[in-house]
């Protein structure tokens, strides 16, 4: 069988088992941490990481066996890993699974359920089931470029940032619909503007990643989702083209980037049975609507004061400046 295939279809039974590597418990209680919220952070590699994420890095970055052909999504929380993780399914997959398919494993299954979440699965002792995905393989990381194995440095990697503000925004509603209502955005902010947002500093996160694509274009694709909202169908394309599958005319001609792009749109999705039920995480159990809130642009604004903006903005531009990255919002 050729990949990729859909990780709920190889794996169809629920398994909740978290067998959390042990190995490294010693290193563990010797890194820097705090609480928030009741959420235990800890800085590992330069990197504030929720507590149950850290051995399932530190596995990652052991265990790992990259397979030729394998192809890494990456990117901050909240800031397009959804849509991403669909639309290069979609892409990858379209030979054996046509955008026209009823049967379409994005019909009927939530785009987390196709696409393999890494950390959580080394986190929880599960990294074995990738083992079984028929190659190539589509896999997802929220780590920062620095901490993926040197044995990745094959694999072509896509990576989806949002502008930082939009991000935060997104990561608040979720935490919050994922069961902590009592967590106050201004104690995200404050932990976001301090680096100290889980997966961050976000600054940090975008730099690793945008200057591996600035000198390797051809191993990382670095999209913004802001881009990917002006124009999907672009996107189709160009995620074709760096995955070594471009369009074929005929393929053109049938406009499957532009059925690809529908397929993959936050309507499309949220309207589907797969993804108004159903959850999905294994530390956490997130509904699978909680993925497809507004998916615009710009939603900081009733969340901000206009102050809160121009002081992340201005952490944030003063921590790019010189790299040539830029977000406008
Ligand atoms: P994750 O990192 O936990 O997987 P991720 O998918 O990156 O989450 O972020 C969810 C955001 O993407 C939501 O943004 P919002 O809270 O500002 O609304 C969600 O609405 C948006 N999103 C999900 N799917 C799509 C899509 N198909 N098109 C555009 N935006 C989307």
């Amino acid at each position: 069988m050729v990949g990729p295939v859909a990780f709920k279809d190889v794996h169809k039974e629920e398994d909740d088992r978290i067998c959390p590597p042990e190995e490294y418990a010693d290193i563990i209680s010797t890194l820097p941490s705090f609480e928030s919220s009741g959420l235990r952070v800890r800085l590992y590699q330069g990197v504030w990481l929720l507590d149950h994420v850290v051995p399932g890095i530190m596995a990652l970055q052991r265990r790992h066996k990259p397979q030729l052909g394998d192809v890494v999504l990456a990117s901050p929380p909240k800031s397009g890993t959804t849509w991403l993780k669909a639309l290069s399914f979609a892409v990858m997959g379209r030979a054996a699974y046509p955008p026209s398919d009823a049967d379409h494993p994005l019909r009927r299954l939530n785009p987390h359920q196709c696409v393999p979440f890494m950390d959580n699965l080394f986190s929880a002792g599960q990294e074995a089931k990738l083992d079984a995905l028929p190659s190539p393989r589509l896999l997802h990381t929220h780590a920062h470029h620095s901490m993926l194995p040197p044995s990745i440095a094959d694999c072509k990697i896509v990576f989806v940032c949002r502008e930082p503000k939009d991000m935060l925004v997104s990561m608040w509603h979720f935490v919050r619909s994922s069961g902590s209502s009592d967590f106050p955005f201004s104690a995200l902010f404050e932990l976001a503007c301090e680096g100290k947002n889980p997966y961050g500093p976000i600054w940090d996160h975008l730099l690793g990643y945008w200057s591996v694509s600035r000198a390797t274009p051809e191993r990382v694709l670095f999209l913004k989702y802001e881009e990917m909202l002006v124009d999907p169908v672009s996107t189709v394309r160009e995620l074709a083209r760096f995955l070594g599958v471009p369009f074929t005319s005929v393929e053109e001609a049938a406009g499957w980037p532009a059925d690809i792009a529908d397929m993959c749109s936050i309507d499309a999705l949220r309207g589907l049975q797969a993804n108004k039920t159903g959850n999905t995480g294994l530390f956490f159990k997130c509904s699978h609507q909680s993925f497809f809130r507004k998916g615009v642009a710009g939603d900081w604004v009733d969340h901000m004061t206009p102050e809160m903006a121009r002081r992340i903005d201005a952490i944030v531009e003063e921590k790019l400046r010189g790299s040539g990255l830029t977000f406008t919002s």
